[in-house]
């Protein structure tokens, strides 16, 4: 359940809530403390300048005169070291909530499920974690800091000034009302302004981010000036929109200005006639006079408190969805603690598919088992859903209907963590880290030695590559494996998926680039591994699926034929013509 912005960030400041509030305090007592020497300056003038005895007090009662002087500058180096701390206290625990939500938020985004990344865009994502979530840090350091600091100046100004002269500070609140229209009005303005902000520069950091990662793309259909174009088109909205909000500002800002200005001006007349006609003292009107700005500026901050404020609610919003997010693929409460290594049985039972958003099925009554250290072979033409479907096993997907088991179990009441730790899952299209080709294999196994780090990419028939590189296995690849070809690019996911030792590997298409005669070798080492494995591996080559102790033709989301190679030929159906068809090429 999504709370309140206030208890939201109440909340996430368990830990350093006595810290803040100690912040909070200080933010109140140097405010406060401002009127002190105003005060002692007054009583100075009161007794040694312009009152009655002044003359005589300045003789006999220096040491009152001192004292005066002493707690003004005492009172101040007070103030000076409240100020410091308090600042200190509003930026470590900003500091401290900051690093606190990224981690936890970061950690929301790693275990989402397929479906939000399908629908959160990168550079919105990224937008969330940095900049938005710098304007709530923003909140807890400035804003928060700023308000209580004018309302507690103006607060304990107004106090003694109604002690002072009650008529004086009703003044005051005559002419407050307008500023409040005014700032209520602006609030409104700029709230909206905020938000759309805020899409904007989410819309900057996608534009950016999808650019650069698509480069390749944009270089091959020589599109720069088009991608340049859309950046400078995104840029200029953001920019606009920023010039829009900052404008909304300087439209109100004259009439805040304008009271902010008056409000002395009338102060400091109807303060003279009262001073005039003696129920002012000259000392009182000093300090008074001396403290005209601590009413004005509180309302002058107002406007630049809103902006910020409305920023932050903004911003807030996109951070708390995330914050809030719940991966809907989860470990159910009555999940099977299975930590022992699986068997590696996989089993379709009449399962039907389709994509959250869409009506339309991916997979119908698809129905077969894979026994322990089988090897099934699924094969069918582009889009028939052999990638849908092998997404169903690891549970990246939930099925609509049907179940899917491992082991014998529903997959929907394993442990997520257990079930995937059991699959060695080389994708269709291969994401490799910026690290080197060593920490790419073990990925999945950090303490995995060296030998053994040679071993799967000896199975994996990328070894004599690498050992050809310059710096072997140590050879850092770029993102996303810039620097390899296709082919070894497959095969270092491959090793990969291998050296989990799993008990079920699948492998989507994980052959497509390598040459006939290096995929002979990784069907070779794949019979022979030295553990058991269930493996399900789809492929477009007959030489792949000929082997398989069961071969899977898939067309439109449904099973057509199933059998062994031999089974398959005798019925002279789509596997048949395929096999017709490659061994027509091959010969
Ligand atoms: N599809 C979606 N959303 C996705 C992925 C796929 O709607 O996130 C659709 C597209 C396609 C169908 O599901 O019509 C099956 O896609 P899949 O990727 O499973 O097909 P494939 O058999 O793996 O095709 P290919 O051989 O091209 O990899
Ligand atoms: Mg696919």
């Amino acid at each position: 359940m999504q709370m309140s912005r206030r208890k939201w960030i109440w909340e996430n400041l368990k830990g350093r809530r006595t810290l803040y509030l100690i912040g909070i305090i200080g933010a109140i007592s140097y405010n406060i403390l401002q009127l002190t020497a105003p005060f002692v300056v007054s009583r100075l003038i009161d007794t040694f300048i312009s009152g009655e005895n002044a003359a005589e007090n300045l003789k006999n009662n220096r040491q009152l005169f001192y004292t005066y002087i002493l707690a003004m500058v005492g009172l101040t180096l007070i103030r000076t070291a409240i100020v410091y701390g308090t600042g200190m206290t509003f930026e470590s625990v900003s500091q401290w909530f900051l690093y606190k939500m990224r981690n936890f938020l970061y950690n929301k985004v790693q275990r989402q499920d397929m479906n939000f990344y399908n629908t959160y865009r990168t550079g919105d994502l990224m937008t969330r974690l940095t900049g938005d979530l710098d304007a709530v840090r923003h909140m807890l350091a400035w804003v928060i800091k700023t308000i209580i600091e004018s309302i507690s100046l103006f607060t304990a100004t107004m106090v003694y000034f109604f002690i002072m002269d009650w008529r004086l500070a009703l003044t005051i609140l005559v002419l407050a009302p307008f500023i409040l229209i005014v700032i209520i009005l602006f609030k409104n303005n700029v709230g909206q302004k905020h938000r759309i902000l805020r899409e904007k520069l989410s819309g900057l950091n996608t534009a950016a981010q999808e650019n650069i990662s698509g480069n390749r793309v944009v270089k091959a259909f020589a599109r720069e000036p088009y991608e340049i174009e859309k950046f400078n088109e995104a840029n200029k909205e953001f920019n606009e929109m920023n010039k829009e909000t900052a404008l909304t500002w300087l439209k109100f800002y004259p009439y805040i200005e304008t009271f902010a200005s008056l409000m002395p001006v009338v102060l400091l007349v109807v303060g003279g006639l009262f001073m005039i006609d003696g129920s002012l003292t000259v000392g009182e009107y000093a300090a008074f006079s001396g403290l005209v700005w601590a009413i004005a500026n509180p309302m002058r901050n107002l406007g630049g408190v809103i902006n910020e404020f409305q920023r932050f609610k903004a911003a807030s919003a996109k951070v708390m969805e995330i914050y809030y997010s719940e991966a809907k693929i989860k470990d159910a409460d009555d999940a099977l603690d299975k930590p022992e290594r699986f068997a590696g049985k996989v089993e379709f039972k009449d399962v039907s598919f389709s994509y959250e958003g869409s009506k339309l099925p991916v997979l119908n009554n698809i129905t077969f088992t894979a026994e322990p250290g089988e090897t099934v072979a699924i094969m069918g033409e582009t889009g028939c859903g052999k990638t849908s479907l092998i997404h169903l096993i690891p549970r990246f997907y939930e099925v609509t209907g049907g179940q899917v088991l491992v082991d014998g179990v529903d997959v929907r009441k394993l442990k997520l963590q257990q079930l995937r730790k059991n699959i060695g899952l080389a994708t269709q299209d291969v994401l490799l880290y910026s690290d080197t080709i060593d920490g790419n294999i073990a990925y999945g196994d950090e303490h995995l030695p060296k030998q053994e780090v040679e071993k799967f990419a000896r199975y994996a028939a990328a070894s004599d590559f690498i050992a050809k590189m310059p710096e072997g296995y140590e050879t850092i690849v770029g993102e996303r494996g810039v620097g390899l070809s296709g082919g070894q690019k497959q095969r270092i996911s491959l090793a990969r998926a291998l050296a989990i030792r799993p008990s079920i590997l699948i492998l989507d298409d994980t052959t497509s680039a390598v040459d006939m005669e290096t995929e002979k070798q990784i069907q070779e080492s794949l019979k022979n591994l030295d553990f058991p494995c269930t493996k399900i591996i789809i492929a477009q080559r007959i030489s792949t699926t000929k082997n398989a102790d069961k071969i899977l033709v898939l067309q439109n989301g449904r099973i057509t034929e199933m059998g062994s190679h031999e089974e398959l030929i005798a019925k002279k159906g789509y596997y048949y013509s395929i096999v017709a068809l490659q061994m027509g090429e091959e010969v």
